[in-house]
């Protein structure tokens, strides 16, 4: 089916082209899943990238986190990605001021020249999206940038003002892709739908589709009650990469989100 069917208003009123991307890629895959790769060799990533790739629509990465991690062997791992008809987003949670956000999609990591999309704090002020997508001009790409306005960690200090002034704020920018939202709680999520209206993105973290919490305050909800509540993609780790079968797990994820956004 047509993206701009599925997807409706969120569609017709999105406000930056990797959102339209993005919503393609999902109807593709019929699955608004994007996976939380937190492996720390390349090893595994590949592994995980081979089994998964077809049932997932994004590829969430923690470059700094990978034991054995040298340039070239990310470049082909984001080849593997691109392969795979995979949006890539590194989860850096930047939080300085513009210019040296810009400066740090450079550096050893060279985030600028492979990411798709990157998560950041507004904590500093509204400069910092006009620093990450100098970035993105630097070498000639486009992207989209995340904006933390939930967590889905307990205890966080996000609360619903700083939230609304996230909101506010990244609403205007053409540069915001959309806002990480709590999946763990939708109706924390319903709340923060109804303040960003249709033009932006949701994601969420928080996503499991077992009982209980995770490690060391992770807090998980249900996917298709997050999709419900208004969550344009679910971000799964530990469902995925640490189960048994990932490839199972994928497909039901897939399955679930879909069925979701169906649904909605
Ligand atoms: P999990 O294994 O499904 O719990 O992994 C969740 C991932 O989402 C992990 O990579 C976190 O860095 C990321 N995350 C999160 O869990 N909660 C948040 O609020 C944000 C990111 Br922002």
């Amino acid at each position: 089916m047509e993206a701009a069917t599925i997807w409706g208003e969120r569609w017709s009123s999105a406000s930056n082209n990797m959102a339209k991307a993005y919503m393609e890629v999902a109807c593709r895959k019929q699955s608004l899943v994007c996976l939380a790769a937190d492996r720390s060799t390349m090893a595994g990533l590949f592994e995980l990238i081979e089994a998964v790739g077809p049932y997932i629509a994004a590829l969430k990465t923690h470059v700094d986190l990978v034991d054995d991690w040298t340039p070239g062997s990310w470049a082909s791992f984001c080849s593997a990605a691109k392969d795979a008809d995979l949006l890539i987003f590194e989860d850096r949670k930047f939080a300085d001021i513009g210019g040296i956000s810009r400066k740090q999609m450079a550096g050893v990591y060279n985030i600028r020249a492979w990411s798709d999309l990157v998560t950041a704090h507004l904590i500093s002020g509204p400069d910092i999206v006009d620093g990450l997508q100098a970035g993105w001009e630097d070498v000639g790409r486009e992207g989209g940038v995340l904006l933390l306005a939930q967590m889905s960690s307990r205890g966080n200090l996000l609360d619903p003002k700083y939230t609304t002034e996230v909101v506010a704020k990244g609403k205007q920018h053409d540069g915001v892709f959309g806002f990480i939202g709590n999946g763990s709680r939708p109706e924390e999520l319903a709340t923060l739908r109804a303040a960003v209206g249709e033009s932006k993105m949701i994601w969420t973290p928080g996503v499991n589709l077992s009982v209980g919490d995770g490690e060391m305050g992770q807090r998980y909800g249900d996917p298709v009650e997050a999709v419900m509540a208004g969550s344009d993609c679910i971000i799964v780790g530990s469902g995925i990469h640490k189960s048994e079968d990932p490839e199972s797990a994928a497909k039901a994820y897939a399955s679930a989100s879909w069925s979701g956004l169906t649904q909605r």
